[in-house]
């Protein structure tokens, strides 16, 4: 038995559960390996079932290992109701964030003598530590994402739209064996650096602007992100000296990265020193996120998340700065936590590189 579904064992023994059902995409992917769009996994004491549907039989087949494939009658959700009533099971768990109230009532109206008990961000918590073979599909995601960048750089000049270096990215990405970027590429420039999420835009580049780039690779299912803040030109004082705090708050926060330590305490490093300087106010977002199968996913590195640092997290690191009318900075690293410290697997330069 794979070490992802002993975790699942030990949720349903915590829970006193017959069964537990698993809706979400990137869950059923992380236990089964299936990485289809259509279907329902139901893990029992003792067994495990995916039930997809006619299009992915094929594709379960070659991908699934350590489950029962359940060919449906007609839609999952009714051969998932059959499978529950033959198996006679009792007390049955299901993910409370990733199913919809209309399936929801179904189950409700069907499974009538089944107790159904929430779970809420039960397999995203195991999701949290990563194994070798997901770090290595996030390494190399980040190498991607590395290589396109050093290759884009030449191309961001005054007068190039944002929306054709989003696409340069791109293209280069899939082209070294990306499957998609990890979300619509940010390019944002001059006073749109303002924008913490200014997903590419028709506008030119200016001379003397701020360009935020914020991109990742999407690799074997797992993300890479990484933002850069270049400048087109000589950069004026102001411009240098937001950016040289947001890195040294950048690398203040990296620096405190260990197993035993809270993840807001890591926050906290990178936000105390904004806001001695002033800017505060300017830096309205957490620091960081776990990266995986998804692009945000649990731990947080935000003032009110808690969980202490264990080997295997992956978290961005991503500070900014953002003045209304006259742009912003961030830079972001996506760093795992190792036995003793941290690792940074972004590897692209981090001083103001000048085009
Ligand atoms: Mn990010």
């Amino acid at each position: 038995m794979s070490k992802r579904i002993a975790a699942l064992r030990k949720i349903i023994n915590e829970n006193k559960l017959d069964g537990l059902i698993i809706t979400k995409q990137q869950n059923w992917q992380y236990l089964s390996g299936f990485s289809g769009t259509n279907a329902v996994l139901l893990i029992t004491g003792e067994d495990n079932y995916l039930i997809t549907d006619f299009r992915y039989l094929a594709q379960a087949a070659e991908e699934v290992t350590g489950f029962h494939i359940v060919k449906p009658f007609a839609v999952i959700e009714d051969t998932l109701v059959e499978k529950v009533t033959e198996l006679g099971l009792k007390r049955l768990g299901f993910e409370d964030d990733s199913i919809s109230y209309h399936v929801y009532s179904s189950y409700r109206g069907k499974l009538t003598d089944v107790e159904l008990v929430p779970l809420h961000q039960a397999v995203e918590t195991v999701r949290q530590v990563k194994d070798t073979a997901e770090i290595s599909a996030l390494r190399k995601a980040a190498e991607i994402a590395d290589a396109a960048f050093d290759d884009v750089l030449k191309l961001i000049k005054p007068g190039v739209r944002e929306s054709e270096i989003a696409l340069e990215i791109e293209y280069f990405m899939r082209r070294k064996g990306a499957q998609k970027p990890a979300f619509d590429l940010i390019v944002a420039s001059g006073p749109r650096a303002a924008l913490p999420h200014g997903v590419a835009t028709d506008k030119t580049f200016a001379a003397g602007e701020l360009v935020i780039i914020d991109f990742g690779a999407v690799y074997a299912g797992y993300h890479s992100d990484m933002t850069r803040t270049v400048v087109l030109g000589q950069p004026d004082r102001r411009q240098r000296d937001i950016y040289e705090l947001v890195l040294r708050a950048q690398e203040r926060a990296i620096e405190a990265i260990k197993p035993g330590v809270k993840c807001s305490a890591v926050d906290l490093k990178a936000r105390d020193m904004i806001t001695v300087e002033g800017y505060g106010a300017n830096f309205g977002h957490g620091l960081g996120h776990g990266v995986g199968l998804e692009i945000h996913e649990k731990p947080g590195f935000t003032p009110k998340d808690d969980t202490v640092l264990e080997p295997g997290m992956l978290l961005t690191v991503e500070p900014g700065i953002y003045l209304n009318s006259w742009g912003g900075v961030r830079i972001e690293d996506l760093v795992l936590v190792t036995a003793d410290g941290y690792e940074i697997l972004s590897k692209s330069p981090k001083q103001l590189i000048r085009l």
